[in-house]
């Protein structure tokens, strides 16, 4: 089959060219299956064999009839909250069959599981944000300053990780017009500037023409503050602006000066940490108050250890600069991060599948999953709060791979084997459902027919079905529905309806919001004959904060102070050490700066393919045509691979104390010296599955990273904080093994090895 990209698309992305064929590859799921030795002793930990033993492949009723009765051993003897349901992932595009509010809505049903929290793109930023301006996606993303109102306003865009072009090939939920690279383009041709502060020159698409600063990795913080300090010594900094609109700046200024600990932040000082020169910081600071600057920061540095810092130091500079709510000005996390961001599109709340509510009160944060199931019952912080792990024996994830975006994955198949049962729905055969239990076929977004209807996007599409779902998979609502039969809430689940008619009332309830909004739109079949439909483009720029800008006392913020807080009473009073009352610079735990460089002295940026959507599609023929003999491409300055005798093509062996994977060598001058940069999502492939400490064979980052939060107050990921070295890989190159299916034993050939009938 062929994938025409959608006419109206200016710049389609390349990652559908992998679709096709991943969906039919030799990695599909085809028949629910079940652990082999899992078959004789269900619900029974077992040792350390996840991961390692053959599946038995079984019918649909033998596989439902375990995890039914699993589901309801589990809820009997240990309770709900022993049951993570939080299945954190991305899943695929669209309104319906979205497997995570499928699986909510039916653990729900079931009466609640454990949850997770945040999300692994922005935890540290959204923990902070409502304590310093306000709710993180609901205000800053959703009223983020629009294009229309940066273009032919905005003097200098300073983009903090600069605005990637690769990323913005996606959008959670789906999307129809890739419209980034026309904005950049509109804004450089109406006069804007741009500066990309990033390790990778790349990030700054070549229609920006921008200027290129490489501080080190996670040393942001440092070279912001120093801005700061030439905008307040040279007199620079909005006096006024800081009275009116914010709360604080009188307890950061002694900080900023050195008054408080001896150390000025001046450019010198940020020079011998982030490496840029201090005259460059100067200038930049002079040419960022010399006119309209906007401030951007990528979710890519706050999912570094202290991630916090950056996002809340962009926040006072900003401030500092007193634009905040004018066209152009002010501050943005996130631009590029998705298309969509800054998209003038009107603000229309679209129905989902409601998902109930869930009466287990405490979630996990999100990327604390390991620690939750090593270590039942032990103590946390998370933002200002004293907490505690529950209890998991059950998890059941469908629509997410922790297999690709847990940090330190040499932990997590030790915490994998920790659980009584573990349950998979998936598309492939994925490092996740290979150390499940209980694995259930589902079919992907070309086998079923759903809607797709994306906020930041103006254009709504109806996704047909284009193939028969492979082998016996299933979409995950018949899953569910048929457990709730077998589980005896059918009705509530389903409320008696059928795929097609849930997407009737869906839409039928998009229509009436629409209708609200203006805007009259066809019935589904209609809907279905045209195929899309564009949404009106708003007239109406947003200018995020102008309201507050405009009047902040009739429209005060929902920040303690009804301000910007640039000092934080609450922040202050935990006295927690890796947060305090206003942005510090507190170093990086991995970074070029520390002692620790000096036996691994790469700073690795583990940042999103280019190739793909994180994991999925890794075995199509796109992703896997930028492999170099097989393995992920890693890239590196030709400065290091001289220095290490590497060249272009080499397999080479990126490690640390974590663990250790392969991977094909690039060389490039795009990327600093002192950085590699291995995208996400290649399959985990243990060069010995089920071992922990085994090599992945592939060229997974994630068995490099480390699992510990970003602070205690937002408890993010922080896969950005990674030293590593790396060496030529000499020997035989061990094959790839994971797009193949794990070994399938038919459920006779199962009953004459353990002697078992069904
Ligand atoms: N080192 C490092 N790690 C990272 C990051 C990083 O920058 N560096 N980034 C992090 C970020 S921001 C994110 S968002 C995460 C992403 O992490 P995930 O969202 O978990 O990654 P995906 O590969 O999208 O996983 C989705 C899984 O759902 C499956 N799936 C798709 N559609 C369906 C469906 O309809 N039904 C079912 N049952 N399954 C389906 C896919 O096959 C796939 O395995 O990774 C994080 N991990
Ligand atoms: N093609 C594609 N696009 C995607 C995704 C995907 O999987 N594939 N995933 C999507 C998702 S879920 C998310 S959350 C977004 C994530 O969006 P981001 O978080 O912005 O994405 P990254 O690619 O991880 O990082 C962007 C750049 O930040 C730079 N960077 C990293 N660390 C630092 C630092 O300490 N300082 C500075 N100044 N720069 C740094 C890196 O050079 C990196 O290329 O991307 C989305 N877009
Ligand atoms: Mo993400």
């Amino acid at each position: 089959m062929d994938f025409v990209p959608c006419r109206e698309d200016p710049a389609p992305s390349e990652i559908g060219n992998g679709m096709a064929d991943a969906y039919c590859a030799a990695a599909r799921i085809r028949q629910p299956a079940v652990r082999q030795s899992y078959l004789d002793n269900p619900g029974a930990a077992p040792g350390k064999t996840r991961g390692s033993e053959p599946f038995v492949e079984v019918t649909w009723d033998v596989a439902l009839d375990l995890v039914a009765g699993e589901l309801q051993r589990v809820r009997k003897t240990h309770g709900n909250a022993s049951i993570f349901g939080g299945s954190y992932g991305w899943a695929s595009a669209g309104r319906f069959h979205h497997a995570q509010s499928q699986i909510h809505r039916f653990l729900n049903c079931f009466g609640g599981y454990t949850a997770s929290k945040d999300t692994y793109s922005y935890a540290a930023v959204s923990a902070l944000m409502p304590h310093i301006v306000g709710p993180f996606s609901g205000m800053v993303l959703d009223q983020a300053t629009t294009w229309d109102a940066i273009s032919g306003h905005c003097d200098l865009v300073v983009m903090f990780g600069g605005m990637a072009l690769k990323n913005a090939q996606i959008n959670a939920g789906g999307l129809g017009r890739h419209t980034l690279a026309e904005w950049l383009a509109t804004a450089r041709a109406q006069g804007t500037a741009f500066i990309n502060i990033s390790p990778i020159s790349t990030d700054a698409p070549d229609v920006c023409d921008a200027e290129w600063i490489a501080p080190r990795p996670n040393s942001d913080t440092a070279l912001m503050l120093a801005l700061a300090y030439v905008l307040q010594t040279e007199g620079l900094a909005d006096q006024a602006f800081l009275d009116r609109y914010c709360v604080g700046y009188d307890r950061f200024l002694p900080y900023l000066l050195g008054t408080a600990d001896g150390i000025a932040k001046t450019p010198e000082w940020a020079e011998t940490i982030c490496g840029v020169p201090s005259g460059a910081i100067a200038k930049l600071a002079r040419r960022m108050a010399n006119g309209r600057t906007l401030i951007t920061v990528a979710w890519a540095l706050q999912r570094a250890d202290h991630g916090e810092q950056p996002c809340w130091m962009a926040v006072v500079l900003a401030a500092m600069l007193g634009q905040i709510g004018l066209p152009g000005g002010g501050f943005g996390i996130g631009y590029g991060c998705a298309n969509g961001i800054g998209n003038p599109t009107h603000d229309v709340r679209f129905p989902a599948l409601p998902q109930g509510r869930n009466q287990v009160p405490d979630p996990i944060p999100v990327a604390r999953i390991s620690d939750a199931l090593l270590s039942p019952g032990a103590p946390y912080r998370f933002n200002g709060e004293d907490r505690q792990y529950p209890d998991l024996r059950l998890v059941y994830w469908a629509g997410g791979n922790p297999f690709h975006h847990q940090m330190e994955l040499p932990k997590l198949v030790r915490a994998f084997q920790q659980p009584e049962t573990i349950i998979v729905n998936e598309i492939w055969w994925t490092a996740t459902a290979r150390h499940a239990d209980i694995v259930l076929p589902a079919t992907s977004s070309l086998e079923r027919r759903d809607i797709s209807l994306v906020r930041w996007d103006p254009m709504m599409v109806h996704m047909d079905a284009v193939q028969p779902p492979y082998g016996e998979a299933r979409d995950d609502h018949e899953i569910f529905a048929d457990l709730a039969e077998r589980l005896g809430f059918a009705d509530d689940f389903t409320q008696g309806r059928d795929s097609q008619q849930w997407l009737e009332a869906i839409w039928e309830e998009t229509r009436s919001v629409c209708r609200n909004a203006g805007l009259e739109l066809p019935d589904l079949k209609e809907f279905a004959a045209q195929g899309k439909l564009d949404r009106p483009i708003s007239e109406t720029p947003k200018i995020l904060l102008s309201e507050f800008r405009a009047d902040p006392v009739a429209n005060p913020l929902s920040t303690p102070s009804g301000r910007i807080e640039i000092f934080s009473e609450v922040i202050d009073a935990w006295n927690d050490k890796n947060c305090a009352g206003h942005p510090k610079w507190l170093g990086s735990y991995e970074w070029l700066g520390d002692r620790k460089a000096k036996e691994h002295p790469l700073h690795l940026i583990s940042n999103q393919p280019r190739t793909r959507l994180h994991s999925q599609l890794d075995c199509g023929a796109h992703s896997r045509g930028s492999k170099i003999e097989g393995r992920e491409p890693a890239m590196l300055n030709p400065a290091e691979a001289k220095a290490r005798g590497l060249e272009n093509g080499d397999v080479i062996r990126i490690f640390n104390d974590r663990g250790s994977c392969l991977a094909g060598l690039v060389v490039s001058d795009t990327v600093m010296p002192g950085v590699i940069q291995l995208s996400t999502g290649a399959w985990y492939d243990p060069e010995e599955p089920g071992n922990p400490d085994a090599m992945c064979v592939h060229g997974n980052a994630n068995v490099l990273t480390r699992d510990r939060g970003t602070s205690t107050l937002g408890q993010g990921p922080s896969a950005h904080s990674t030293l590593v070295e790396i060496m030529r890989f000499d020997d035989p190159l061990p094959p790839i093994k994971v797009f193949n299916p794990p070994i399938l034993l038919p459920a006779e050939a199962a009953d004459e090895t353990t002697g078992r009938t069904q």
